[in-house]
């Protein structure tokens, strides 16, 4: 796409999804490093996801996690964020804190304990019937720290019922995100280890049972554009959990470690068709903001990401396309890099003014005044924190 009309049209309807976890405290088992004006309730996380989209005016809905931002009445929640201007997005499991789950939850060798972790992934569904939520995100821990500890196929068998069983309970315009991470917390095996057995176990269930790319979850190296290429090809990409990583599982700023991954994986989002909204790719972030102020690190993700984005709609697709059917090396790799190395911040700059918003969406909540303003607010009870 070259024209920058079409490059603005298409970046107006983008839409990101912030996690109402990367407002709350987080840190590394060494330390969590409390924040002032940390929200104490799910509430008052939505309240600071409102921010992040008051000023990008991309970012209209917020990711919760079960049991994290755990209410009485889901629908009052809704109608909360309603109020605020954003809505409630994709509902995340949380089957990882109990020490029930010491050996597993949903593959846990023992019978009550998956019937116990089944029982919170349906309870899920019925939060999304409150919330309007369609997708249900599935992040599972399970795995073992010892050759011989568990038999790796059952845990296969028992990963597929629990999955058969919450496939069942979705309603008509709801769907599950199945999430896979390479390792941690378990370091031998992990029962869902990659996208190709994420995507097998989503294959055998059907249209509503989609794959969601973490893209801290890789092995070094790993050429995570070619997972995306090949998912949105198979019908398969429900979405991305967006972060990045120096080494591992690193939840770091999005586009902060590689810009460039950032923009290679968005091109083939946009080569591939996935884009828009009604593709069902969504775009959300998963990330802990441990030594940086929070709400600034989600707008500036959500500017990275914009970014990365821009980038990747101005490839000249005639020029690349014609370029790669002669062979010609060089001119392709000239025309992909050419998009790469647009400065696109003046653009987005122009977007913003366009859309009613300050060109600078941090300078502009630095200049709002509510940071202060939650810092005096919420100087007393106790800060959520992730895990709380
Ligand atoms: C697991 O590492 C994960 O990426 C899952 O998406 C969890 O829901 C999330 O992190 C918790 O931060
Ligand atoms: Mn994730
Ligand atoms: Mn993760």
């Amino acid at each position: 796409m070259n024209d920058t009309s079409a490059v603005k049209d298409a970046l107006r309807r983008q839409q990101i999804e912030t996690p109402s976890w990367a407002y709350g405290n987080s840190g590394t088992r060494f330390k969590v490093f409390a924040q002032p004006g940390v929200p104490r309730t799910p509430r008052e996380k939505i309240d600071d996801a409102a921010q992040v989209h008051r000023f990008t005016g991309v970012a209209p809905s917020v990711a919760i996690h079960i049991p994290w931002d755990r209410v009485d009445d889901y629908a009052a929640l809704a109608a909360h964020a309603k109020e605020r201007g954003v809505r409630i997005g994709a509902v995340n499991t949380n089957v990882f804190q109990d020490d029930d789950y010491m050996l597993g939850s949903v593959t846990n060798p023992d019978p009550a304990v998956r019937r116990k972790a089944l029982d919170q992934l349906l309870e899920a569904v019925d939060i999304m019937d409150a919330t309007g939520s369609r997708d249900l995100k599935l992040w599972f821990s399970d795995g073992t720290n010892y050759p011989g500890q568990d038999d790796i196929r059952d845990r296969q068998d028992r990963m597929a019922e629990a999955l058969a069983a919450v496939y069942e309970r979705l309603g008509d315009d709801q769907r599950f995100l199945l999430e896979y991470k390479l390792f941690e917390p378990a370091f031998y095996t992990t029962d869902l280890p990659d996208w190709g057995t994420s995507y097998a176990h989503c294959l055998k269930l059907g249209p509503k049972a989609q794959v969601v790319v973490d893209t801290g979850h890789h092995a070094p190296g790993t050429n995570i554009e070619f997972i995306v290429a090949f998912l949105l090809r198979e019908g398969k990409l429900g979405g991305f959990d967006f972060n990045s990583r120096f080494y591992a599982d690193d939840d770091l700023m999005v586009g902060a470690a590689d810009p460039f991954q950032l923009f290679r994986i968005m091109y083939e989002v946009v080569r591939g068709g996935g884009y828009d909204a009604e593709t069902g790719v969504a775009f959300m972030l998963d990330q802990c903001h441990n030594i940086e102020p929070k709400i600034q690190g989600q707008i500036r993700s959500v500017m990275n990401v914009q970014e990365a984005t821009a980038k990747a709609l101005l490839v000249d697709a005639d020029a690349l396309r014609s370029a790669q059917r002669s062979g010609d090396v060089l001119e392709a790799n000239a025309v992909f890099m050419d998009a790469y190395n647009t400065d696109v911040r003046p653009l987005l700059a122009e977007l913003r003014e366009e859309m009613g918003l300050h060109p600078n969406p941090v300078a502009a909540y630095k200049a709002s005044g509510y940071y202060e303003r939650i810092t005096e607010e919420r100087k007393d009870g106790q800060a959520a924190g992730w895990g709380a």
